[in-house]
């Protein structure tokens, strides 16, 4: 019997990686654990596929090639920009890289007026650290370190998926500049 001709282009196109949608990670190497990650250097891919944003607009800085993330350019952030205007549903992608099992603790630097929202980041989706709430920093620019403590995870490449959940009183989470795993 000959395969349908359907068939065959399906698998063409699949092998020939055209029709798959995939992400590539920021620098071009997966982001290593331990280590520190900018949030502002997600994958490449296009919406929905590396990213989802809830406007098309990048209310902030052209800072990588045109996105609709929300790019905040500020002095005070390691790498000089961060994640801002965050809305809940939306989400980020990062390829990395974990170098040893262990317990690690998550420092992040994070900024709201007010109460913030709340994210979680996911291992090729599943959820290693519960909910995260960015509380009230006394203002948008100043960033203060959260500990997120007793996240373990194992050797291996992994997609790591930021997940913005819920948002805060101002109906945000907050601006976000990285997230440095340490070992515990
Ligand atoms: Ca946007
Ligand atoms: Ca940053």
């Amino acid at each position: 019997m000959k395969p349908a001709p359907v068939l065959i282009l399906f698998l063409l196109v699949n092998l020939s990686g055209i029709a798959v949608a995939e992400t590539k990670p920021f620098s071009g190497e997966p982001s290593r654990i331990p280590g520190l990650i900018e949030a502002e250097h997600w994958d490449k891919g296009e919406a929905g596929v590396a990213y989802s944003d809830t406007d098309e607009k990048n209310l902030g800085e052209d800072y990588r090639e045109p996105t609709q993330v929300d790019i905040e350019k500020r002095p005070d952030a390691s790498n000089g920009h961060g994640l801002g205007w965050t809305r809940p549903g939306e989400w980020l992608l990062y390829t990395v890289e974990v170098l040893e099992d262990g317990i690690y603790t998550i420092e992040i630097p994070v900024a709201s007026k007010g109460q913030g929202g709340t994210f979680h980041l996911k291992m090729d989706g599943k959820d290693v650290t519960g909910p995260i709430t960015i509380p009230d920093t006394g203002s948008w620019q100043t960033l203060v370190l959260l500990k997120h403590e007793g996240v373990e995870l194992r050797q291996g490449t992994y997609t790591m998926k930021l997940e913005m959940t819920e948002g805060g009183p101002g109906g945000g989470i907050g601006d976000i500049d990285y997230f440095k795993f340490l070992k515990s």
